[in-house]
């Protein structure tokens, strides 16, 4: 009897990620819903430029790989080519949130019907743990050796609240994937999230809150109590927006 295995939708290669990063789990995540909407042989992805830049090696579907930001731009040219196909973009909080804040909005309130998977570790990741427009006040990292300060860094932006005042948002929840259950929660917003898009409902983003124990220096263990302790205050879970029946695609 098979107990455990990959998804069809994930590839054989062995993840990069490093020891404890929740990227893994949320790639597992989405190969799972792809699997069980079997929607993989016209779905594509869109690889960010991040750690997940490789992504384009873990998803079996039609995979293509974006400039950092653009992610959100080259997956609406995807969809509108071909609005039968399933589109989904994975991006890191510096990729969507930093130098990619305006096709994110853009796109957003153009109402495209692509899927983001937003995954917010508070930092920059592959380049070395700058501070992301994410980061917490007071968190240190390489460019806040003094911590996040709000009068000269600004505000961390939640991208939830932000992104679910704009009309041509569906949907769009925020999740964390630090315990079981929360694993659960995190698979079931983004198979809704597919769902909608295969309803034609619009722009749907679920924003997963992920470790990164490397450049947090951190244990992988104390890495998930960092992000409940600091993250989850300041980045409530929760539905933001849920479009339900409506059509707006
Ligand atoms: C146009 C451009 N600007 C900057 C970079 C450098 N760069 C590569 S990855 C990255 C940040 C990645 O952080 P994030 O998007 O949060 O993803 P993570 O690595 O944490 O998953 C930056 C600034 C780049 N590759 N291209
Ligand atoms: S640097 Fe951080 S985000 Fe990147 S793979 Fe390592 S733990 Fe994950």
């Amino acid at each position: 009897m098979v107990v455990f295995e990959k998804p069809k939708s994930i590839s054989p290669d062995i993840f990069h990620y490093c020891p404890g990063c929740t990227h893994g789990i949320i790639h597992r995540l989405v190969g799972e819903v792809l699997d069980e909407l079997d929607v993989l042989g016209k779905s594509v992805g869109v690889a960010p430029v991040g750690c997940a830049v490789m992504a384009y090696n873990y998803f079996e579907c039609d995979m293509i790989q974006a400039a950092h930001g653009r992610a959100p731009a080259v997956a609406t040219g995807l969809k509108r080519a071909n609005p039968d196909s399933v589109v989904f973009t994975y991006q890191g909080d510096g990729d969507l949130a930093a130098i990619g804040t305006a096709e994110t909005v853009h796109s957003a309130t153009r109402g495209e019907n692509i899927t983001i998977i937003f995954v917010n570790n508070a930092i920059y990741g592959m380049t070395g743990g700058q501070m992301a427009p994410t980061s917490l006040l007071g968190q240190v990292t390489q460019t806040t050796p003094y911590g996040r300060n709000a009068e000269t860094e600004g505000h961390p932006i939640r991208v939830c609240e932000l992104l679910s005042t704009l009309e041509g948002t569906a949907y769009a929840e925020r999740v964390s994937v630090d315990n079981v259950p929360g694993i659960k929660k995190a698979k079931a917003a983004i198979k809704k999230a597919f769902t909608y898009q295969t309803q034609k409902k619009g722009f749907s983003i679920v924003e997963v809150l992920s470790t990164c124990p490397t450049n947090w220096g951190l244990s992988p263990v104390a890495a998930l109590d960092w992000l409940r302790d600091n993250m989850l205050p300041y980045y409530p879970l929760g539905v933001y927006k849920d479009k339900g029946g409506e059509n707006n695609g």
